[in-house]
């Protein structure tokens, strides 16, 4: 039973430091062991060998959490096809690199041509591995660079959206096929929260002068990826990982405008919905929670979400951020299944 909850939460409790290991240690439990990263670059490797015989010219790219520093242990692995674009008819190129996998052992080799990003399935008995493999979709390839940058200037990113990722798919509200959220959409809305924090946690790489620029189809890419040149940016902020959470879900639960705003990785702030002229439904996309994507500008990562699926996300907020203030042991039950 979902409940709803009025009360405005104002200030963070005075004991929340004291769930600090607790919560430290799911964080830890969810972060994958580095025997998996040589399981992903052996079924990288023998996918390359096979596809390289057919496509000498092709490239193949790791991407999502397995690639973006996101990825719980046992998560499947995205991979992407790139290919010269000119001639290709994407449902052909799919069933050839069926059948070429399925000669090969691989098992339970399926093409889902007509899927919204259509793709081949497999399974790599030597690993165990599940991977999926979708052609030409460049800009994930970029959008997960730019995440696993992210990943790498504060512990504290990562470590929220573990987090979050966790409490979303026990609580049910991350299955976009529902009208809940992608675990992308999760970690911007981690990025840019830790951009707004005072002093930030996170900076704005796309606002800096960049050191890395790709155009994909026709859109420039671009961004400061040497964190390397960083180190300290978020030292000045001593906030710690139960207060992170507790303030992440009072945000979304009490503070986000979801009439009038719009959060922005790519500008650091929040931007109006009139200024995307996201303001009235057009289609399909409703834009009840707005979530801008950092590369594709029209595209609303939010706009899965419907009437009605807008309420159960909200009402979860409002749950999350109820517990961390209030439940006398919060690591337990912000995760229990719903
Ligand atoms: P999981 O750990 O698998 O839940 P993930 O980060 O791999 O998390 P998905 O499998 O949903 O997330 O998506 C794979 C990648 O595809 C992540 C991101 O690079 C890209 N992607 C997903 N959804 C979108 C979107 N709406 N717009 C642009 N890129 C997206
Ligand atoms: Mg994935």
């Amino acid at each position: 039973q979902r409940k709803k909850h009025y009360r405005r939460v104002v200030q963070c409790r005075m004991d929340i430091e004291k769930f600090k290991a607790h919560f430290l240690a799911i964080y830890q439990s969810l972060v994958p062991a580095e025997e998996e990263k040589a399981k992903q670059k052996q079924v990288l490797a023998l996918l390359e060998k096979l596809v390289f015989k057919e496509w000498p010219r092709a490239q193949l790219y790791l991407y999502g959490s397995c690639a973006n520093s996101f990825g719980v242990s046992n998560s499947d692995i995205d991979v992407c096809l790139a290919i010269d674009d000119r001639d290709i008819n994407k449902s052909e190129l799919l069933l050839r690199l069926a059948d070429i996998l399925q000669a090969d052992n691989l098992q339970n080799v399926q093409a889902l041509t007509h899927a919204r990003v259509p793709i081949v399935k497999l399974m790599d008995p030597a690993t165990g591995l599940s991977c999926d493999i979708c052609i030409n979709n460049v800009l994930a390839v970029v959008n997960t660079k730019l995440l696993h940058t992210y990943g790498k200037i504060d512990v504290r990113l990562r470590q929220l959206a573990f987090i979050v990722k966790h409490w979303a798919r026990s609580r049910g509200v991350n299955a976009t096929y529902e009208g809940t959220l992608s675990s992308y959409a999760y970690v911007i809305m981690c990025i840019h929260f830790l951009q707004q924090r005072e002093p930030a946690i996170l900076p704005c790489l796309q606002q800096m002068a960049p050191t890395y620029r790709v155009t994909v189809d026709d859109i420039d890419c671009a961004f400061f990826d040497r964190v390397d040149l960083l180190q300290d940016f978020s030292a000045p902020n001593k906030e710690s990982l139960p207060q992170l959470v507790w303030a992440f879900f009072d945000y979304w639960a009490y503070r986000h405008d979801y009439a009038n705003d719009v959060i922005s990785v790519r500008t650091g702030s929040i931007i109006s919905k009139h200024e995307k002229d996201w303001t009235r439904r057009v289609g399909r996309d409703r834009h009840l929670i707005c979530i801008e994507d950092p590369f594709e500008l029209s595209h609303d990562l939010g706009r899965v979400v419907d009437k009605h699926s807008i309420r159960v996300l909200r009402e979860e907020f409002e749950r999350a951020a109820n517990i961390l203030q209030y439940n006398p042991n919060p690591c337990v039950t912000l995760f229990e299944p719903y």
